[in-house]
């Protein structure tokens, strides 16, 4: 608790919603009391292998007390699930799954162990359960120790073989599969209901990335990662762990390769990462480790294998393609809680356009509900919402509307939602109650996302604010919250869910409350308005949300350690398959100091949502407002923006169709460069630049390290050569972007011809090629746009852009020379 929550606890005692919010934290303990038996445990290990089966990509394996299904899939990726645990259903996985490779068999290993060799990746498994993935070459890339489980012992042995009781396991989740051997179908896809832990070894020189957002990323240092979604209330810098979007998904990159793993399992769980040390040519290496503790749930998992690109093509490939915004959604965008009436944000929209500032979209808070009830207007401060809309469309800028999960008891919302299906569409307690928290607008039911019928319930309210003009979506407060003085500000973990059709509770039901929201949204969107990509991004969310939309920093801390905490979230989210995301520029809960407003929204510049937000007490976001020299530096970073678009708008559709992020780390494609590995503060913007904001307060320089191969300044045109670290100038007006040699890209021509888009390339070094893809946008449809793919080389003296029919391109701005 910092000094503002304390104020604010401190207030709410005395406060009608601190009553109700006291209450609510109240119920929920009882609740979980009630709901959640601490039964005995008992402690398993596999044992030791007792015999093999092949299946189509390789094959079970057993063991004395468990059995281990490994499968090679057509692509490369490998899964493997303990106890009968089977890819899908999944929350994550699309489909049924990728095809098994049928080359890939199952064939006896040295010492006594089995593997399942591919094209790719080699899976071993070893007499007691220990599994290895090794690249073709034979190196190992990780190792997983045999898991360890805690089972909660039938109430007819608990006599016997209990260990230790300690901690609120088992309970409500039936134990459908206590040995697991075999069987198939629902529970045996989500396992036995006991806790375990896997311990896992990298490489001594392996970093890890990923696990969703975390501020204290992009590399995870030593340290414990929860999964479970959370809002830390009260904003978050670099040491707040968890934060609203948790997912356990690893990118590991190490010498040997870089490799993804994920365990697919919703539940609670904790991560325990451990950098690995070099015994400097001793021999004496300490390796790198990760130990996985989850609180239930299947234990299976997914391993891809390769560079960066293939692993997370391969990972879009597994778990979905990512949405592709709108393109206007790739534009400025101003958001703010708080503008409280149509004639403050009609003045906010006039002093862009009046400033010839390019302006997106404008997003509207909670404040434009009516007493804080989602899918309501207040009448009295937006009279004419849809004439709004209209007008602002007009001057080419969109409305957002926040969408809150939590709807008021008793409001028509809620009546509406009683009346789906048999139980209506709300979370209920392990005794059938509605389970009520306390929100915004009051007392709270909570709709169940994990049930179909809901999800189509829920898409179809969107109507109303298509009615109302808006035309993209901001999804808050779903990780979900609900106001709590003490304990979890969440539900209470007994509260029931339909898990589509297998029942379950909060505890499994937690971390994908926000991906069910996001396709129900989604899913409704693409109903009532079948002929728009929807815009939809969400605070919170779990592995997959990329194929309803994006998600963005939420509270992030007016500081400078929240301008860096902003890079490493988008840096991370994007190695999880999450492309399009962004930062609060300017933090969420501050006033920043010009300097620091003026960073912010340099390198939100180069972010995919590109929006400045504030809380209600915040200080002012509009980029007038921090004095005449700023509104130039912003006047000048926000033109930049514009003119990139059209790059924008390919790494857009690039996602969509690989899996690579637009915002990717420095090693990206260098892995061999271990310096680039430890580099957090710069990121390539797509192949052809690299960014590298100021993250420091007061510097006027900063050193930048480069990648091999020549990459040139774009301000100043000077050429420097990687690998190696360079020192740039940049004086507050100015964030270094390089662009690398041999690179075309497409910008917003200023003529407005080849609709409006021109291309650019930069020299590549001399005896070398170098080329680039564009992807215009196809309008606001479904449709993929097509790939132009085009060459940059010397003939002669002269730089020359070909098609790839090798067609020369006239009119191609050459830089670099
Ligand atoms: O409890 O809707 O992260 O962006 O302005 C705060 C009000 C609720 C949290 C979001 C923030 C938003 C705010 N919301």
């Amino acid at each position: 608790m910092d000094g503002r929550d304390l104020v604010r606890a401190v207030k709410d005692i005395g406060s009608e919603r601190g009553r109700r919010a006291w209450r609510a934290a109240w119920r929920h303990r009882r609740a979980d009391a009630v709901g959640l038996r601490r039964g005995a445990e008992r402690a398993r290990v596999p044992g030791l292998l007792t015999g093999t089966e092949p299946r189509p990509g390789g094959g079970v394996l057993r063991f004395a007390r468990s059995e281990l299904l490994v499968r090679v899939t057509v692509g490369g990726a490998v899964f493997w699930g303990w106890d009968g645990a089977v890819p899908t259903p999944s929350y994550a996985v699309v489909g049924d799954g990728p095809e098994p490779d049928p080359r890939a068999v199952l064939e006896p290993d040295t010492g006594g162990g089995w593997r399942v060799v591919s094209e790719r990746v080699t899976v071993a498994v070893s007499r007691h359960g220990a599994v290895e993935v090794r690249t073709p070459g034979g190196t190992v890339l990780r190792r997983e120790a045999p898991p360890r489980w805690w089972e909660p012992v039938p109430a007819a042995l608990a006599g016997e073989a209990a260990v230790g009781a300690g901690s609120a396991s088992g309970g409500t989740h039936p134990t459908a599969n206590a040995a697991g051997a075999g069987a198939g179908g629902l529970g045996a896809g989500r396992g036995p209901g006991g806790r375990w832990v896997q311990r896992s070894e990298v490489a001594a020189d392996a970093r890890f990335f990923g696990l969703g957002g975390r501020a204290a990323g992009p590399r995870l240092r030593e340290g414990a990662y929860r999964l479970w979604n959370t809002d830390p209330k009260g904003g978050f810098g670099p040491g707040v762990d968890p934060l609203y979007l948790t997912m356990p998904v690893q990118m590991v990159v190490a010498d040997a390769g870089t490799h993804l793993v994920f365990h697919d399992n919703s539940w609670d769980g904790r991560v325990v990462l451990r950098e690995g040390e070099e015994g400097a040519g001793s021999g004496a290496d300490r390796l790198g480790s990760s130990e996985l503790r989850m609180e239930g749930g299947p234990l299976r998992c997914w391993v891809l294998v390769g560079t960066p690109a293939r692993v997370l093509q391969g990972w879009s490939g597994l778990t979905g393609a990512a949405a592709v915004p709108p393109e206007w959604a790739l534009g400025y965008q101003h958001a703010r809680w708080g503008f409280g009436s149509a004639a403050e944000v009609r003045r906010v929209v006039e002093g862009y356009a009046s400033r010839g500032l390019a302006l997106s979209a404008v997003h509207l808070d909670i404040d434009h509900y009516d007493g804080h009830r989602v899918f309501t207007v207040d009448e009295a401060a937006f009279p004419d919402l849809p004439g709004l809309a209209g007008e602002l469309r007009e001057q080419g800028v969109r409305l957002v509307s926040i969408v809150d999960p939590a709807v008021k008891a008793g409001d028509a919302v809620h009546v509406s939602g009683l009346a789906v299906g048999a139980e209506g569409a709300f979370v209920r307690d392990a005794r059938g109650e509605e389970v009520r928290g306390e929100v915004w607008p009051g007392e709270c039911a909570y709709p169940d996302f994990t049930d179909p019928a809901v999800r189509e319930w829920w898409g179809g309210l969107y109507e109303e604010r298509l009615a109302q003009g808006f035309a993209g979506f901001w999804h808050d407060m779903n990780e979900p919250v609900s106001f709590a003085p003490f304990g979890d500000a969440t539900l209470p973990r007994s509260a029931r869910h339909a898990m589509d059709g297998a029942g379950g509770d909060h505890r499994e039901g937690h971390n994908v409350y926000a991906l069910g929201m996001a396709r129900a949204g989604w899913e409704g969107l693409v109903r009532l308005r079948p002929a728009e990509r929807p815009f939809l991004f969400s605070r919170s969310g779990w592995a997959g949300m990329q194929r309803y939309g994006g998600t963005w920093s939420g509270d992030v801390e007016t500081s400078w350690e929240g301008l860096r905490a902003s890079l490493a979230l988008v840096l991370g989210l994007g190695l999880c398959g999450v492309p399009y995301s962004g930062p609060d520029v300017g933090g969420f809960g501050g006033s920043p100091s010009p300097e620091l407003y003026v960073r912010w929204l340099q390198l939100g510049a180069y972010l995919p949502l590109f929006r400045t937000h504030s809380a209600i007490w915040a200080g002012r976001r509009e980029p007038w407002e921090f004095g005449p020299e700023v509104a130039r530096q912003a006047a000048e970073v926000m033109a930049e923006r514009e003119r990139l678009r059209p790059y924008f708008v390919t790494l857009a559709h690039l996602a969509r169709r690989t899996g690579a992020p637009y915002v990717r780390p420095l090693w990206w494609g260098a892995t061999e460069d271990r310096r680039l590995r430890d580099c957090e503060d710069a990121f390539l913007l797509g192949d052809a630049l690299l960014v590298a904001p100021v993250l420091e307060c007061g510097a006027d320089r900063r050193a930048v390290r480069l990648p091999r191969g020549r990459w040139y300044d774009t301000a100043t045109g000077a050429a420097y050569e990687g690998p190696g670290q360079i020192l740039l100038d940049a004086p507050q007006g100015r964030i270094p972007v390089l662009a690398r040699a041999g690179s075309l890209l497409p910008v917003r021509s200023a003529g407005g011809g080849g609709g409006g888009v021109a291309l650019e390339a930069w020299a590549p070094a001399r005896g070398r090629t170098g080329g680039g893809v564009v992807i215009r946008d196809p309008g606001p449809g479904f449709e993929a746009g097509s790939v132009e793919r085009y060459t940059v080389r010397w003939a002669g003296d002269e730089v020359v852009v070909e098609t790839e029919a090798g067609d020369s391109v006239e009119g191609v701005t050459v830089r670099g020379l």
